[in-house]
């Protein structure tokens, strides 16, 4: 077996060793990565004819932390063009979000649309 020297640097195995005839010369490989990043979910919204736009831009300000500004942008982005993206998270924040709009749409009695796709 090889030498751990510091971090994942492997020196020394056999696979990355150089033998010169004398002495067994350690080759340093690239780190071996152990952890992977968490796959992110889009969170969208869809349009309809019928959820008033001021229920919407209250959904992009209350959930997914939009100023007034960014969440008309957003707003008009879906009615004008059938879907937008409200931001992007790791699965379970992004289920969370869907949950949380689908939710008040239903309170409300809107047939609002909130969607995760995989980025
Ligand atoms: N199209 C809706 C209207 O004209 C507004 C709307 C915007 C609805 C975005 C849903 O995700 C939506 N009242």
């Amino acid at each position: 077996m090889g030498s751990q020297l510091g971090g994942n640097w492997y020196l020394g195995d056999e696979e990355n060793s150089v033998n010169n005839g004398q002495k067994t010369i350690a080759v340093a490989t690239k780190p071996v990565p152990k952890t992977k990043r968490p796959s992110k979910y889009k969170v969208l919204l869809l349009n309809d004819d019928y959820t008033p736009m001021e229920f919407v831009v209250y959904v992009l300000e209350q959930f997914f932390n939009k100023s007034i500004e960014d969440a008309t942008r957003i707003m008009l982005m879906v009615h004008q063009t059938g879907v937008g993206v409200c931001g992007i998270y790791t699965y379970e924040i992004a289920e969370t979000k869907v949950a949380q709009v689908l939710e008040l749409a239903q309170r409300n009695e809107h047939p609002l649309q909130c969607i995760m796709e995989k980025e």
